[in-house]
């Protein structure tokens, strides 16, 4: 029904055996001609944008598959050690560009189609983003895909194949509405692979029966059986003819046990029972902060799990006969806690499925999983009610108790009589089920994903456990594919780099550092700044032709685009937009650097404030850009539905990158990464990564401001903040705060009410009073550095040079050497020198 296979034709491939990067132009114009005709059984010049675009991507797709092929067949033969990488999102974007890269045609690409009189850049905007994911967490997981398969490990997502992904965002008004988001509009997606033939069957609700004559048996009854169908999405390596896979799971209804149309039943109750079993994977849901108890989510959580360990175990079984050696043949990752029922499924499959014992089980799991945390908000961390879980997954729920039970009774033989501590580390407690705790206790390592993060876990959410098992706690700060988010995203730059310094920085990130003696080279620096031009002009552009508001390129591009949160502030930089409109409504004269504020992000659609923040932002922007007065000195703008491909396009044409977190809030960030490579100076607290860009980069480039990770960390401890205090000491910051709610919008006096009671009556959570005047400050510091065009330069150019540390074949690296301990050799320049260590992460460095 989904497959689109028939469509794909190999014999219009060039030559069987000629390699991707060798095939010429004209070769692959008339092998692109011969799709086109083949798919679409028409010749070219009657063919949509979307038809060439589908049938380009097939023909990408088929080159593509000849490398999977032979990998898959090396590998067969091999043997190396597999990771797979178990994540409920992997917001990938497109991928037609980054396949023509890593395939090393896309020029080859782009002067075929010219020749046709197409251009490619139209048949990449043809492609639809797959939005598999929220936010930082997902783009984080697909940025690990790209350097698995660059470095050429055998690595693997497993993820969902949701039939819609995040929604989309429309503005109207000035309030978001959200859409539906129909990815799959042609049913099925150009790079997938549907294999019905490696279904699995998950089981659902029912209940356990345990058989005691001669060896304990779980007997599981009465459930309901959902079948999984994997669709596989080739990963290529950049320019190494290595594929790896992400495989995605669709749920399916069992026909075998539902024929009954067939049967003469009721069809009406079957087609609903089909809609019912197959909502399984229908939507992702829009949360990437708080947390809900809802049914079909924790369905999902297992579907995904327990899919996945099986074709894993499948696949371990066929090539290996011990199941000892499972640690070392494969690695488990569990990405946050929303794939911690791994923990449970893995003893499932091993007791009774292979007839392990207890013991040898639990060994073997601990030793083939591992967990990363990506969130200290407390609001984020899963627990499940007992009772749902029991409902839904019984023979689950029986040997979680049991985890639970053994652990406890450990805990109690190493503090004995200290019961809160026991308490707190709890694999159930207050009648539920908490998925950090599973996480940690079936796994041999957790880490955070940025230095303070991970202190943050040790010193404080996670004490507990880090005094109980110090050992298994360990930090790996997050990376970016610099192949996506340079070498792709900002052409222009990237070959400035590759005439200055040569081609291998793609190779070697870390390389970027060659660039650094530039800094005094005045003609580098202009062509810099030129780039940077050319990249705010295509922004311009687009503004222009979407919004109709026109954006002064010479003014400062400053971008503040991630997920709408309290913590992230967005907040705190409209007022201090506001205090500067105020500023310049005193004195339209006031000589300011002119500004384009940038906003763009999602709110969770329950999210009542963060979709008021949309409004607000939404609300000043027409009031300024309406206000003759002040002499188009600033504009704000909202972009509309915030994506990857969005993403792409603003990052390279940014002056200033806005990353304003209340400290210790933002695990770490990637947003920020990317900037940073991009040349844009980062204007934000040390929270995050952050610390580590202003280590790379050098304290002189970077805005810092606003409280410690530490001092917010006691103001939650001990109290002692007092919003009013600072609110009635500062008359700006005043006047700002009563403008929320005084008239001074065109808006019912109540729309920024919310906003307004945060600061004031819930004493300002976040910390935006406080900060405010820092914030000011460190926004007037950069303005003015702005004004002087080498100074600024510079300072763009050391963040690019320093930036190679972040891309994620570093992050990947460490994970696979030092988490997964892959048997194959990861190249110790994977990892950059121990110089570059020594700057980003200086020994011995607490931030908390
Ligand atoms: C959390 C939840 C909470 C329960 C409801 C559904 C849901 C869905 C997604 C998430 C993920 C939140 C965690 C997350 O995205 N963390 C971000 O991870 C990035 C990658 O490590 C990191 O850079 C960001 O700082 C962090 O906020």
């Amino acid at each position: 029904m989904h497959t689109n296979s028939n469509l794909y034709c190999p014999e219009n491939l060039p030559a069987q055996n000629m390699k991707p990067e060798n095939i010429t132009v004209t070769e692959f114009k008339e092998a692109f001609i011969a799709k086109i005709e083949a798919m679409h059984g028409k010749p070219l010049s009657q063919t949509s944008d979307r038809e060439k675009f589908q049938a380009l991507a097939a023909l990408v797709r088929d080159l593509i598959s000849k490398n999977l092929i032979t990998t898959n067949s090396q590998r067969a033969k091999e043997h190396p050690k597999q990771v797979y990488y178990l994540s409920i999102e992997f917001l990938l974007g497109r991928l037609l560009e980054t396949n023509l890269v890593n395939l090393g045609i896309r020029d080859t690409c782009a002067k075929a189609l010219s020749l046709l009189g197409i251009e490619l850049g139209t048949l990449i905007d043809q492609e639809e983003d797959a939005g598999l994911g929220n936010g930082g967490l997902g783009r984080l997981a697909a940025c690990y895909l790209d350097s698995m398969a660059a470095i050429g490990l055998a690595g693997h997502g497993c993820g969902l194949r949701y039939r819609y992904g995040l929604f989309e965002q429309r503005i109207i008004g000035g309030y978001q509405h959200e859409l539906p988001d129909n990815w799959l509009k042609d049913r099925s997606y150009v790079w997938e692979y549907r294999r019905p033939d490696e279904k699995v069957a998950v089981r659902f609700g029912g209940a356990v029966r345990v058989q005691t004559n001669g060896k304990t048996r779980f007997i599981h009854e009465n459930y309901e059986r959902v079948i999984a169908v994997p669709y596989d999405v080739p990963v290529a390596g950049y320019k190494n003819e290595i594929v790896n896979t992400l495989r995605l799971w669709s749920a399916e209804v069992d026909v075998s046990h539902h024929n009954c149309c067939i049967h003469g039943n009721d069809c009406n109750s079957v087609i609903g029972y089909k809609h019912g079993v197959e909502s399984l994977t229908d939507i992702l849901y829009p949360n990437d902060t708080h947390y809900e108890g809802k049914v079909l989510r924790l369905k999902q959580q297992y579907f995904l799990v327990s899919a996945s360990l099986q074709s894993i175990m499948k696949s371990f079984r066929l090539h290996h006969h011990s199941l000892s050696e499972l640690p070392d043949t494969i690695a488990v990752h569990i990405n946050d806690t929303h794939p911690a029922l791994a923990v449970p499924e893995l003893m499932r499959i091993l007791i009774d499925d292979c007839g392990l014992g207890w013991d040898d089980a639990w060994d073997l799991t601990v030793r083939t999983l591992s967990y990363t945390n990506h969130t200290v908000l407390p609001e984020a961390l899963e627990k499940w009610p007992v009772g749902m879980m029991e409902h839904l997954l019984p023979r689950i729920y029986m040997i979680i108790n049991e985890i639970n039970e053994r652990y406890c009774r450990q805990l109690w033989d190493k503090f004995p009589g200290d019961w809160d501590r026991i308490r707190s580390m709890a694999i159930i407690a207050d009648n539920q089920v908490h998925m950090a705790h599973l996480a940690i206790a079936g796994s041999h390592s957790v880490n955070g994903v940025a230095e303070i993060h991970t202190q943050i876990l040790k010193k404080s959410v996670m004490n507990n456990f880090y005094t109980h098992t110090p050992g298994k706690f360990t930090n790996v700060t997050n990376g970016i594919t610099h192949r996506r988010w340079l070498l792709t995203a900002n052409p222009m730059l990237a070959d400035l780099i590759t005439e200055t310094i040569g081609p291998d920085w793609v190779e070697y990130p870390c390389n970027l550092a060659q660039l650094a003696p530039y800094a005094k080279d005045t003609g580098f620096l202009d062509t810099l700044a030129n780039i940077k031009m050319h990249n705010k002009l295509k922004l311009a552009k687009y503004i222009k032709a979407k919004y109709n508001v026109v954006v002064d390129v010479k003014s400062i591009f400053d971008s503040h685009i991630k997920r709408i949160h309290a913590y992230k502030r967005q907040t705190l930089n409209v007022m201090h937009i506001m205090d500067l409109y105020n500023r310049l409504r005193e004195n339209p004269n006031l000589d300011i650097v002119p500004r384009t504020f940038i906003f763009g992000g999602k709110a969770a659609p329950g999210y009542y404030r963060a979709k008021k923040t949309i409004k607000l932002i939404n609300t000043l922007a027409d009031k300024i850009n309406n206000d003759k007065s002040i002499k188009d000195k600033i504009k704000v703008l909202f972009l509309e539905n915030y994506n990857v491909s969005h993403a792409e396009l603003i990052i390279p044409a940014s002056d200033a990158s806005e990353q304003i977190s209340t400290a210790s809030r933002e695990a770490s960030g990637t947003g920020n990464m990317k900037f940073m490579m991009n040349g844009a100076v980062t204007i934000g607290t040390l929270d995050g990564a952050n610390i580590e860009i202003r280590n790379a980069a050098g304290a002189d480039n970077i805005f810092v401001f606003g409280l410690s990770a530490e001092e917010v960390l006691n103001y939650y401890r001990y109290g002692g903040y007092n919003a009013w205090d600072i609110y009635n000491s500062d008359p700006r910051l005043k006047t700002v705060v009563d403008q929320l709610v005084n008239g001074f919008f065109p808006v019912d006096p109540d729309e920024f009410r919310t906003h307004h009671e945060a600061l004031l009556r819930h004493n300002d959570e976040y910390f935006l009073l406080k900060d405010f005047a820092s914030y000011v400050a460190a926004q007037c510091r950069l303005a003015e550095v702005y004004r002087d065009k080498y100074i600024w330069q510079k300072m763009c150019l050391m963040n690019i040079a320093h930036s190679g540390w972040f891309s994620s074949d570093r992050t990947f690296s460490e994970y696979a050497v030092d988490i997964w301990e892959m048997d194959q050799p990861v190249p110790i320049w994977r990892r950059c020198q121990p110089e570059d260590y020594e700057r980003v992460m200086p020994e011995h460095d607490a931030y908390i």
